[in-house]
C-alpha cells in the first residue's frame, strides 16, 4: 500500500456514454468530473504524486486507467482490455508509462486482460478470469509478471461481477473485503475474508493507500466495519461513476 505515484486521466464529456452492464441512466458529467477531481485531490492529500493525463473523447471509459496497464516499482505492463471499445486506450498510455518506468512490458495477444481483474497481494498476484479477462490473456499476463519477479495465480470471477476487484479489495495485508459470491475464492486461502454487509456489495471496490482506505460514502455499514478495525477511512462520492460500473480502484494506476 506504500504507493508514491499515481497516474489518472481526466474524464472526457463522452464519459457519460461509458460502458455499463445493465441499462441505466447516464451519469451527470459535472458530477462525474467532481467525483474524479475529489479522488485526485484525495490521493494527493495522502502524499502521492499524481499526474492527470488529458481526456480522450474518443474513448468514454479512458478515465479508468487501471484497466489498460499494470504498474509496479519493478516496471509496467501494457494490457489488452477485453472490451473492444477500450482497445484504443492502450496506445495513448504507452508514452506516459515509458516516461515513468524503466521497464515497459506489453501483452501481444491474442488473449485479453483488464487491470481491474488483477489484485496484488503481499506475496503474489491474483488474476481473475471474467468477461474481460480470458484464460489466454491471464496466462500471457502471468508469464509477463514472472519476468518482473511477480508470481501470479489465476482465479474465477463470479458471474455478474464485472471485474475481479469489483468484488473484493484488500483491507490490510492479511484481510480482504469481498462480496459473498467471492468469499470462498480458493486463492484467498491464508487471508481473513470479511464479507460486505448486505446491500453494500458495491463497497468491495475500496482502495487502500498507505494507512487509509478510500470507500464509497454511501456504504455506512462498511464504513463502520472498517472504522471498528481502527482504520482511517476517506468516504468518497461514487454515485456517478457507479452508473458506469466503476469504483475507486479503477480511476488510477498506482506504484
Ligand atoms: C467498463 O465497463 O469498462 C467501465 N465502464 C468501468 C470500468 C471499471 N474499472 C474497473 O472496475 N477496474
Amino acid at each position: 500500500f506504500a504507493f508514491t505515484h499515481a497516474l489518472c486521466r481526466a474524464p472526457a464529456p463522452s464519459a457519460v456514454r461509458g460502458l455499463r452492464a445493465e441499462d441505466g441512466p447516464d451519469p451527470d458529467f459535472a458530477g462525474l468530473a467532481a467525483e474524479h477531481a475529489a479522488y485526485v485531490a484525495t490521493l494527493r492529500d495522502l502524499g502521492l504524486s499524481v499526474d492527470v493525463l488529458p481526456p480522450l473523447d474518443d474513448f468514454p471509459d479512458a478515465l479508468f486507467t487501471e484497466d489498460v496497464a499494470l504498474t509496479f516499482p519493478e516496471g509496467a505492463v501494457l494490457l489488452r482490455p477485453g472490451a473492444p471499445s477500450r482497445a484504443g486506450e492502450v496506445e495513448p498510455m504507452r508514452a506516459p508509462l515509458a516516461a515513468r518506468h524503466a521497464r515497459l512490458l506489453e501483452m501481444t495477444g491474442p488473449g485479453h486482460a483488464d487491470g481491474g481483474d488483477v489484485l496484488r497481494l503481499a506475496d503474489r498476484m491474483i488474476i481473475g478470469l471474467s468477461a474481460r479477462t480470458d484464460r489466454a490473456g491471464a496466462e500471457e499476463l502471468a508469464a509477463l509478471l514472472d519476468t518482473l519477479g511477480l508470481r501470479a495465480e489465476i482465479a474465477e470471477t463470479p458471474p455478474g461481477v464485472l471485474h475481479f476487484k469489483t468484488g473484493c479489495g484488500l483491507i490490510d495485508e492479511a484481510s480482504i473485503l469481498a462480496v459473498p459470491a467471492l468469499a470462498a475464492c480458493p486463492q484467498f486461502a491464508g487471508l481473513t475474508v470479511v464479507e460486505t454487509p448486505s446491500g453494500e456489495e458495491a463497497a468491495a471496490n475500496l482502495l487502500r493507500i498507505g494507512d487509509t482506505i478510500l470507500v464509497g460514502a454511501r456504504w455506512s455499514a462498511t464504513r463502520a466495519l472498517l472504522s471498528a478495525r481502527g482504520i482511517a477511512i476517506r468516504p468518497m462520492a461514487t454515485d456517478q461513476i457507479a452508473r458506469i460500473d466503476a469504483g475507486l480502484s479503477c480511476m488510477s494506476l498506482r506504484w
